[in-house]
């Protein structure tokens, strides 16, 4: 039989900055969908990488006086850096100035001149550089210094005046609309929904697709003095990755991709932009643009000229890997805006992880290790309380996949910490340690039971915090071949005689440098 397919983006990040916490976690919840699909059967492929070209890399490497090929493969490798050491699973790093994405554009390009939906003509009107954006006079507001910026973004508008290709976007309205109609969730959140939908309600414009006042782009075809404008030539790197403009292969498998994942920044991009594109060059949309909210830093936006710019690489040498995984996920309901603190993040590190699962965890291991010959017990008869909770870890992977297939991955962690809790309150309810001596066989059970449950909670846990999980799987000895979400069934479950590693704790606690002594 055949896996089914799922193929999930990110946005493809300028490499004028360092990445920070944004980037790391766009490119996180990508991770999760991709890890959690491929641990339940999905032939995933997860892509992300590089936007190289246009006016605002270009300016960039002026700035630090190397030339732009040379600057734009520094910096695309810090965030080739930042995805290995974040341990994300992306199966493929595009980067825009690779040849395969050249042809790629220029391929889309002449699609849309033979569809009659590019034309010559020329722009006069504001442009904003750090957004790559164009923008009407309506859109733009006054800076009480005089300076005029678009009101979405606060980035500083030029007027550029220059010969340009257009996109009859325009035309697209109905069309954008009837798609938007036909498939309720291609845009999520609802309320990100409901906004492109009046903005395209609204009316739109043909949009500039091209640039004659720099060269650091894709060359139009036919019309070198032309480079294609940034975000055509950014969007197609989803269809470059799966092989277009070959049609067949792993473009026929792969695409339309099931999740574009993007911040609300860039959302019109791609709601409005890129399936008017595709559609247009006799292309398919995507089936899902995700569009989530905002990081700010203890309550403040974050930005460079504040210098509170978070750094993922600091994060995690000073919380955990899995640690910062797991808060970025589960502080905040995914597509709300979030706010970042230390002292949120020690309370889900401490709290969540060490006293909740990383406890249950310890609890239980340590006393099989002590009191059942380091060897899985045998259980007797089960109680109904020790069915509910086995009935209860089994019911977490349906639950969580629902709630993974709409991006709402606070709501998958609650599903798993249900349990976790349950889990918990049960070893409170039949104190195994009490039972040792009263009754061993009844003490065997219960602790069994405890195991069966950890082996699904570790298993569950695998997508967002894979190396703490995969330890836990360790000290269970599950087999590396049975880590999928195809052994969450009783057939694989905890094998009584199995022995067991010497425990050890899986989620450290954070301990304030002074109130440590140190
Ligand atoms: O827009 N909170 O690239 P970019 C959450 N090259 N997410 C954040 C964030 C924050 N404070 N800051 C950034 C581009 N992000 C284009 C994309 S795609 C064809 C081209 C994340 O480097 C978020 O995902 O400016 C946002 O959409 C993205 O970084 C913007 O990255």
């Amino acid at each position: 039989m055949t896996k089914p397919k799922y193929y999930v983006t990110t946005p493809i990040y300028y490499v004028n900055d360092v990445p920070h916490i944004g980037h790391a976690y766009t490119t996180l919840a990508c991770d999760v969908l991709a890890r959690f699909k491929r641990l339940d059967g999905y032939d995933v492929t997860f892509l992300t990488g590089t936007d190289e070209h246009g006016q605002k890399v270009a300016k960039s490497a002026r700035a630090a006086g190397v030339d732009a090929q040379a600057f734009t493969d520094q910096v695309s490798q810090n965030f080739r850096d930042l995805a290995a050491f974040m341990n994300y699973s992306n199966d493929d790093f595009i980067r825009t100035t690779e040849a395969r994405h050249k042809t790629s554009v220029q391929a889309l390009w002449r699609r849309l001149i033979d569809a009659g939906e590019i034309y010559l003509g020329s722009y006069a009107g504001w442009y904003a550089t750090r957004d790559e954006a164009f923008y009407t006079d309506s859109e733009l507001e006054k800076r009480p210094d005089g300076s005029l910026v678009a009101k979405a973004s606060g980035a500083e508008v030029e007027w550029v005046e220059e010969p340009s290709y257009f996109f009859r976007l325009s035309a697209w309205q109905d069309r954008l609309l009837a798609l938007y109609e036909a498939n309720p969730d291609f845009i999520l959140p609802k309320t990100r929904r409901n906004e492109v939908v009046s903005f395209v309600k609204s009316g739109l414009q043909d949009l500039s697709v091209s640039r004659t006042t720099f060269d650091w782009g894709v060359d139009v075809p036919g019309d070198d003095a032309h480079v294609v404008y940034v975000w055509l030539d950014a969007l197609t790197n989803y269809i470059t990755a799966v092989g277009f403009p070959d049609t067949e292969g792993d473009y026929a498998r792969y695409w339309p991709a099931d999740v574009h994942m993007v911040g609300k920044d860039i959302l019109r991009f791609h709601a409005v932009y890129w399936p008017a594109f595709l559609m247009a060059a006799g292309l398919q949309p995507p089936r899902r643009v995700f569009a989530h909210g905002w990081w700010t830093n203890e309550g403040q936006k974050i930005s460079k000229s504040l210098g509170n710019v978070i750094d993922p690489i600091k994060l995690v040498e000073t919380y955990g890997l899995d640690q910062v995984r797991y808060f970025l996920l589960r502080e905040v309901p995914f597509g709300n805006d979030g706010d970042f603190s230390h002292a949120a993040m020690v309370h889900r590190m401490n709290g969540d992880l060490a006293n909740d699962f990383g406890n249950l965890a310890q609890r239980v291991l340590s006393m099989i290790h002590r009191n059942c010959d380091k060897a899985v017990p045998a259980p007797g008869g089960f109680s109904d309380g020790d069915r509910a909770l086995l009935k209860a870890a089994a019911a977490i992977k349906d639950n969580m996949a629902a709630a993974i297939d709409v991006q709402a991955f606070h709501e998958a962690l609650e599903h798993l910490w249900t349990v976790v809790r349950a889990a918990n309150a049960y070893v409170d309810r039949q104190a195994p340690w009490a039972l040792r001596k009263t009754d061993p066989d009844r003490m065997r059970t219960v602790l069994y039971v405890l195991a069966e449950t950890l082996r699904h909670l570790a298993i569950l846990a695998q997508p967002v915090m894979p190396d703490s999980a995969g330890r836990m799987l360790d000290l269970l000895a599950v087999p590396a071949e049975a880590r999928d979400f195809a052994a969450l069934t009783p057939a694989h479950a905890v094998q009584p005689g199995t022995s067991l590693p010497k425990p050890e704790g899986v989620f450290p606690r954070h301990v304030e440098p002074d109130a440590d002594g140190a």
